[in-house]
Formats: C-alpha cells, sequence, structure tokens
C-alpha cells in the first residue's frame, strides 16, 4: 500500500469546500496527504475546514478567485510560505451554465471558459514553477462527459471540458520531463449541488441518465476517491495524459431501447 500513501504530500483542491472537490480532499486526506483548499465563499469553507478539522485532517484554507493570474500568484506564493510546496494540485473548480447556445449570452460563454479552462491553466503553470524545481508533481485536472459528449445548454461547459482534457496532454506532454505527471477525472453523472436541478424526482434527465448510465445510478461522491488517490500517487509516476472516467459505463455504450433490459 506504500504505492497510495500520500504522507508528507501537500494536496491543493481548488474549489475543494463542496460537492466533488471535498469529496476527493476527504480521499486525498484518507492517504495522508494535508489539505490546501481553495474557494470563494467564505461561509462555504468555514463549513469545510470545521468538517475536514472534524475528521482529523490537516487542512487550510485560502479564498481566491482562480481566474485572477495576480491574485492566484499571490496566494500560491503565501501558500508555499506558510505550508510548503505543493505536490499534488486538483484543479476542481469549475461552475456550468445551461442555457441553450442560441440564446447564451457571449459573456456568459466566457465565465464558463474562464474557470473551467482558463483557471486551471493559471494554477497548473503557477504549481508547475516549484513542481519543476523539485522534480516531481501531480496535476490532476476534473474534466466530465462534457470532454466527450456533447449535449443541449451546455456548449460552454462542453467547450471549456474539451480544452482541458486537450490541455491535460499537452501539459503532460511538456512537463513529464520533470517527473510531473499530469492526467484528469471523468466524473460522470454524480448526485452533488451543481447537478440538483436536473435530478429532482420526475425531471426527464434523472430518469434518462439512469437508463443511460450501465451501472443504472447516479455516482457517489465516493466513488471519485480510487482515481483520485491513484492519480495522486506513486501508483501512477508513468501514467501521462490520460483521463480516467468514472462514469458507470456512459461511455462504453450507444445506450439501450427504453423497453430492453
Ligand atoms: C449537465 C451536468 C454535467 C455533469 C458532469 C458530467 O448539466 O450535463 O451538470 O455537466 O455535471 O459534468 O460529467
Amino acid at each position: 500500500m506504500e504505492l497510495f500513501n500520500l504522507t508528507g504530500k501537500n494536496a491543493m483542491i481548488t474549489g475543494g469546500t463542496h460537492g466533488l472537490g471535498m469529496a476527493m480532499a476527504d480521499a486525498l486526506a484518507q492517504a495522508g496527504a494535508q489539505l490546501i483548499i481553495t474557494g470563494t465563499t467564505p461561509s462555504k469553507m468555514e463549513d469545510a475546514l470545521a468538517y475536514y478539522h472534524a475528521k482529523g485532517y490537516q487542512a487550510k484554507g485560502y479564498l481566491f478567485d482562480v481566474t485572477n493570474e495576480t491574485d492566484a500568484a499571490k496566494y500560491v506564493e503565501l501558500i508555499t510560505k506558510e505550508v510548503g510546496g505543493i505536490h499534488i494540485l486538483v484543479n476542481n473548480a469549475g461552475i456550468i451554465k445551461r442555457v441553450p447556445a442560441i440564446s447564451m449570452q457571449v459573456l456568459e460563454f466566457r465565465q464558463v471558459i474562464d474557470v473551467d479552462l482558463v483557471g486551471p491553466f493559471i494554477m497548473s503553470q503557477l504549481v508547475a514553477k516549484q513542481m519543476i524545481e523539485c522534480k516531481e508533481g501531480k496535476i490532476i485536472n476534473i474534466c466530465s462527459m462534457m470532454s466527450e459528449l456533447g449535449r443541449n445548454t451546455v456548449s460552454a461547459y462542453a467547450a471549456a471540458k474539451g480544452g482541458l482534457k486537450m490541455l491535460t496532454r499537452n501539459l503532460a506532454t511538456e512537463w513529464a520531463k520533470y517527473n510531473i505527471q499530469v492526467n484528469g477525472i471523468g466524473p460522470g453523472y454524480f448526485a452533488t449541488s451543481q447537478t440538483a436541478p436536473i435530478r429532482v424526482d420526475g425531471h426527464p434527465f434523472n430518469d434518462f441518465i439512469i437508463s443511460r448510465t450501465p451501472a443504472a445510478r447516479w455516482g457517489n461522491p465516493e466513488d471519485l476517491a480510487g482515481a483520485t488517490i491513484f492519480l495522486a500517487s506513486k501508483a501512477s509516476d508513468f501514467v501521462n495524459g490520460q483521463i480516467i472516467y468514472v462514469d458507470g459505463g456512459i461511455l462504453a455504450t450507444i445506450g439501450k431501447p427504453n423497453n430492453e433490459e
């Protein structure tokens, strides 16, 4: 199990105050990592740190916007002084706007691209500078089914997550020689606040996802723990530019007719 031991490692999880980010942070802490949680909402950060500390985890929180390169640089420098080097970066912070492409405001489109794609670039570039110096590092970009597939109303999100998949491959190409492994996790459809609006009982999307997913259920955040620990640990030292889809089988199938078991 030494392969998966993260004791002594500092793991930064952007947007780690709730949802899948919190689940991945929890997994990394269980494997021994010290948590560095970023967020933008003071109340969410306060609640998240209370949760992490109640579980006995070492966790510090920093409130800044990952799309603001000046602020991000300032905080990465502060964190490095206060906590030490960042060994693991999980680019999880993201937003979604479900609006038909024909009526989406350009500003809305740009906002999604900024948070979901430019933010991970900013954070990866800042943290990679120190990873290059110590010749080791793990960057995990949180992609999506929409890195591979489109669907109505999520054009900006799909463009960002598709771009994040290719950013993952490109950073892996440029930084593997420094022993930095850059990979991604593509969650399928998970029961979180982000999907709550499309998960309500009777919502057509809820029934659709259950039928479209071979595992016939929504993912639970803890379903991401294994892939997260794997990509953050020595076990993935020769894995570069890969997206691990934790999706209950959605991407493996064209689906089945409604009346088929
Ligand atoms: C949606 C969902 C998806 C999921 C996830 C799938 O509106 O289609 O919110 O975006 O959250 O990204 O991988």
